[in-house]
């Protein structure tokens, strides 16, 4: 191969890159969210009060006082899962948001595996968290992901609380 093959090649690969991370950003950056105030359950509600009830995560509303009462809270267990059903399989799913309460208490913010999957017989796992996290995390697909439900696995043996969880797609 002769040096100008080479700088063909060189050109070609860049220009590739290029074209490549700039559809990639240009996806990112006109992604759709799942509209709010679909239905969403957990394991249990903390003193069986409605303000801390799952719909919580999913209203629209990103405040992360618990005191807005715009957050779920559950009761302690070894294990407590919160999910949404999105109603409908969303099949170009590139990026999960999620609002943690910061007012109080983020020790209790680990150990969280997220979940997604068309059934919820088979859900696969799409980030764990073993150590505590911040109150806006943000996880990105390189792929469209194909789910109609998200569900958080908490397994800190404390309360689990969680502010909003949105959901975003092509
Ligand atoms: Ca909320």
């Amino acid at each position: 191969m002769n040096i100008s093959a080479v700088l063909l090649v060189l050109i070609s690969v860049t220009t590739t890159t290029y074209a490549i991370t700039g559809l990639y950003q240009a996806i990112m950056a006109n992604l759709k969210k799942v509209p709010a105030g679909k239905p969403a359950y957990q394991s249990s509600l903390y003193t069986n009060n409605s303000k801390f009830a799952a719909s919580k995560a999913v209203d629209g509303n990103t405040n992360t006082n618990m005191d807005t009462g715009s957050c779920f809270h559950t009761e302690t267990n070894r294990t407590n899962w919160w999910y949404v059903d999105l109603q409908q399989t969303y099949r170009q799913i590139r990026k999960i948001e999620l609002y943690s309460r910061t007012d109080c208490c983020a020790e209790r913010n680990k150990m969280i595996s997220v979940q997604i999957g068309t059934s919820l017989d088979n859900m696969r796992q799409v980030k764990y968290w073993s150590s505590q996290i911040g109150g806006h995390e943000k996880i990105t697909f390189t792929h469209d992901q194909v789910a109609r439900y998200v569900k958080l696995v908490h397994t800190a043996n404390t309360y689990f609380h969680m502010c909003e969880l949105e959901v975003y797609h092509q």
